[in-house]
């Protein structure tokens, strides 16, 4: 009898953990369900508060997501959740090098959009030549994103806010303004970085603009004398290398 129980118990908990993974799952690929009606299900899954045919199983507590509604009987829960977007970096037709890899772009955001953390970048490129001594290259977001001819097709740096150009860490920047990568001895870029300004969410948000990697260094708007205006602009970071466009991507673990 007591056997039969624990079975029972164990059953419940473990179809408690397993019906959470299943919803987890089913949110899937989309990262706009629920997203403007705010009614987006968190991570302990299914509707209303439910723990599915078995109810909440005896002692173990609401989480702290859960919390009593006005008339008492269903639940509010967490509210956030991953946004991902992906970059797929194709060599300029005129560039000396041929720069390939990815930049994929992370970050949290509540259900009604709006950002929870900055703008995670992680950068995986090869191909940078490694008998120059430059090993610093300017990456930014551009205007567009469409880039069918070359990566001049992108633009200016995506800047919304009129401002002029400058470092990631400036008030004065660029949205588009991701500063400087920096190549390894084998002429490749393995790095992950946070910007405070540039989102995935938002008035200003960077999907579907271009991404470009420049041959050069970013002055990130600290030129001085004849370079003054261009660096103001450009950062004087050279020639664009490769190019992409951010697109809406799937998340990871899943
Ligand atoms: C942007 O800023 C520049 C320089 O401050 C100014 O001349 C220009 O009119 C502004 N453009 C817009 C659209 O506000
Ligand atoms: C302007 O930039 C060029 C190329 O990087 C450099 O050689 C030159 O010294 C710079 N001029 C000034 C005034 O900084
Ligand atoms: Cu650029
Ligand atoms: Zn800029």
């Amino acid at each position: 009898m007591a056997e039969k129980a624990l079975i029972l118990l164990f059953v419940a908990l473990s179809c408690r953990l397993a019906c959470t993974e299943w919803a987890d799952n089913n949110r899937g690929n989309g990262m706009y369900h629920g997203g403007y009606n705010g009614n987006y299900q968190g991570r302990s899954g299914s509707s209303g508060g439910s723990y599915g045919r078995f109810g909440r199983p005896r002692g173990i507590p609401r989480s702290p997501h859960e919390r009593p509604s006005y008339d008492g009987t269903t639940y509010s829960r967490q509210t956030q959740k991953k946004l991902f977007a992906t970059c797929s970096m194709m060599p300029d037709p005129a560039a000396p090098v041929l720069v390939t890899g990815t930049v994929r772009f992370e970050q949290t955001v509540s259900s009604q959009n709006q950002a929870l953390s900055q703008l995670q970048v992680a950068v995986q490129l090869r191909g940078f030549e490694t008998r120059d001594n430059n090993v610093d290259h300017g990456m930014h977001v551009h205007m567009f994103g469409d880039i069918r001819t070359s990566c001049a097709d992108a633009g200016g740096h995506y800047n919304p806010t009129n401002m002029t150009h400058g470092s990631p860490f400036s008030a004065v920047r660029h949205v588009g303004d991701l500063g400087n990568i920096f190549e390894d001895g084998g002429g490749q870029v393995n790095t992950v970085f946070m910007d405070p300004v540039a989102s995935l969410v938002g008035e200003f948000s960077i999907f579907g603009r271009g991404l470009v990697v420049h041959a050069g260094r970013d002055d990130l708007g600290l030129g001085t004398g004849e370079n003054r205006t261009e660096s103001l602009k450009t950062g004087n970071a050279g020639a664009r290398l490769a190019c992409c466009v951010i697109a809406h991507a799937a998340d990871p673990q899943i």
